[in-house]
């Protein structure tokens, strides 16, 4: 069917899936697919309202802002623009030499990674996408891909991320494009073989990331090494990343000091880093910290320094400032409409606070304004993904949970039968980050401790009991695999308590994971998925795609082939469905518009199914549809 033409046009192979991939491959339909590209659709509709929004009636949401595209902006040069023109070494000195400080923008992933689940879709993305272009090009970039956002289009979103980059990247050609890379492990949760690694990095590079952060998981930098070293040899600018944890102001916390910040900062520019992140995914970098490190690190340290916080605690903005103050050369921050509390600070206070000073951004914050309006309307949208926190957090500073995991944890603890004990889970998370050896929390660490929070909060296990009492019990596989070293070496080492009663007699490594890991066969990938999917050839990026995430990736491709793809139908419509008379237009090509029309949802009959009734553009159809609940 469909699916399969598509997925067999030599357009799509090479990964050249546009939104004009269908627009101009008119023959991939005839009538009577595009008939059965309506009825999947109602399917797909049908489910939402029966089974996702449980026949309840949707939230109305107001149209979003539109971006005015009319105010004469200077004409400025592009940051992707200017790095092209000067090439790195000259780019990356002129950033050492700037006065002023420079910002990213991580309002299209890391803001919303950690404010709704990482669930913004890229049909919403590409209605601002002129309007980032025209008004963010003084950005030093957009962090826009990587971390939590290629598993989630895949997994919640039904979309592929590749395409996503390949989508923005022609409609923001002016503006460097930054991803989060958790080094061996790739976008996921362990580590990969290297040549996934190796394959990964340069196909990011060629659809169009500039700058690649990568960061360990345990900041071992043994384990950053082939994916920096990959990244260089594409051209790219890499930005070797410290994580922080502890407080290096407290002199009682010896493990995290600043000497130990100061000697791998070192050790990542000597591998070739041309920019040293500092990133604070817990928002633990204290506004005081942050004024000592920096100006420790502009003295020994000749790449520029970019920092990355979160601002759960409150003190975001202000621990920006005293960075700024101390030389720092770069701001990770998010349009204020996207930003605070486990998201990034708010870039236009940031703004703001250094007009007329030293460090002024000379930003101008018409288009930003014009963009935050849009994002403000659309979170609405999204609004079943928020956290219920609604207030800073400085307790953060004793629990040391990252932002993403924050908005997480207590949803993943309340459905494994903890509800009402997040509280618990969180003195859990503290005792459990002591057992595993005070470590480094970041995905895929945090994941660890997390997980052997739970597992200790449901098991009422603590720090004195867990050696005795977990003799007879199965760990939880993250913690399994730490202490077999399959995540790395964590400084200090895995405590020898703790892997003998988790590991019962089981062997652990401590070389790089990735030198043991047998290299993954494209070829045979390649052949599976033909045979299994029934398509003629498989691209790279889709081998790549099942090397990472094989089951994600199936499920995947198993959605597609049931519901196609949806990435034009409005989010509205897509998180809940339709009301009752109300319509919803989907362009499925070129000048084709489906109109779709919910007239009735009837009762849940005996074999436990609703016939859901449309009108598709104006003809009547009924759809059987399976009530889950
Ligand atoms: C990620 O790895 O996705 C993160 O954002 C970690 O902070
Ligand atoms: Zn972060």
């Amino acid at each position: 069917g469909f699916l399969v033409n598509v997925l067999n046009n030599p357009q799509f192979q090479q990964g050249l899936c546009s939104t004009k991939f269908i627009d101009e491959n008119p023959d991939l339909f005839d009538i009577k697919e595009s008939k059965d590209r309506g009825t999947k659709l109602l399917h797909y509709i049908g489910n939402v309202i029966v089974n996702e929004n449980k026949c309840a009636e949707k939230p109305r949401f107001d149209a979003l802002h539109e971006p005015c595209m009319k105010k004469d902006v200077p004409v400025i040069e592009g940051s992707k623009a200017k790095l092209e023109r000067l090439g790195k070494k000259a780019y990356i000195e002129e950033i050492s030499n700037s006065k002023k400080l420079l910002l990213t923008d991580t309002t299209m992933r890391d803001a919303h990674q950690s404010l709704i689940a990482t669930r913004l879709r890229t049909n919403d993305f590409m209605k601002v996408a002129a309007a980032t272009d025209k008004y963010q090009k003084d950005l030093f970039s957009l962090e826009m891909w990587g971390g939590a956002t290629y598993d989630v289009a895949y997994r919640f979103l039904k979309e592929s991320p590749w395409r996503r980059l390949q989508q923005l990247r022609e409609a923001i050609p002016d503006i460097n494009f930054q991803m989060l890379l958790r080094a061996s492990n790739a976008v996921g949760y362990k580590n990969y073989p290297d040549n996934v690694i190796e394959e990964f990095i340069k196909a990011s590079a060629r659809e169009g990331i500039d700058v690649f952060r990568i960061f360990d998981s345990l900041n071992w930098v043994e384990n950053m090494k082939p994916s920096i070293a990959t990244a260089l040899e594409q051209g790219k600018i890499v930005e070797g990343t410290m994580c922080y944890t502890g407080d290096i102001l407290d002199k009682s916390r010896s493990k995290y000091n600043l000497e130990y910040y100061l000697k791998m900062a070192k050790e990542l520019e000597d591998l070739g880093s041309d920019i040293i992140a500092i990133k604070d995914m817990s928002g633990l970098l204290k506004p005081y910290a942050a004024y000592t490190l920096v100006k420790e690190l502009k003295k020994e340290i000749k790449a520029p320094i970019h920092l990355h916080t979160h601002d759960t605690s409150g003190n975001g903005v202000a621990l920006c400032l005293m960075a700024a103050e101390a030389g720092v050369d770069i701001i990770d921050c998010a349009l204020e409409s996207m930003a605070g509390l486990t998201s990034q600070p708010s870039l236009n206070a940031i703004v703001e606070a250094l007009k007329h000073t030293e460090r002024d951004t000379e930003i101008d914050l018409y288009g930003y304004d014009q963009l935050g309006r849009y994002y403000k309307d659309l979170r609405k949208v999204y609004g079943k993904f928020e956290s219920d926190l609604t207030n800073s957090c400085a307790e953060i500073y004793n629990f040391e949970i990252p932002g993403g995991q924050y908005t997480n944890l207590k949803p993943q603890a309340d459905s494994l039968g903890l509800v009402g004990r997040f509280d618990e889970v969180k003195e859990k998370y503290k005792e459990a980050n002591e057992i595993v050896g005070d470590i480094i929390k970041v995905t895929p660490s945090s994941k660890v401790v997390g997980d052997l929070a739970i597992f200790m909060t449901k098991n009422k296990l603590d720090k004195e009991n867990i050696y005795e009492e977990g003799k007879h019990l199965a760990f939880p596989d993250s913690v399994v695999d730490y202490c077999k070293g399959m995540i790395g070496q964590p400084e200090g080492g895995i405590p020898k308590a703790l892997s003998d009663v988790v590991l019962k007699g089981e062997e652990a490594i401590t070389v790089r994971p990735g030198s043991l890991l047998p290299s993954e066969d494209f070829d045979a990938i390649k052949e599976h998925l033909k045979e299994k999917f029934n398509l003629k050839t498989v691209t790279d990026l889709q081998a790549i795609s099942y090397a990472l995430y094989p089951k994600v990736y199936e499920d995947y491709l198993t959605h597609l082939q049931e519901y196609n793809d949806l990435s034009k139908l409005e989010s509205d419509v897509f998180f809940y469905g339709l009301n009752k008379n109300e319509e919803c237009e989907v362009e499925i090509e070129e000048g084709k518009v489906l109109t779709i029309r919910l007239t009735d949802i009837g009762d849940v009959k005996e074999d436990g199914y609703r016939t859901v009734d449309f009108e598709l553009n104006g003809m009547m159809r009924a759809v059987e549809i399976k009530d889950n609940n």
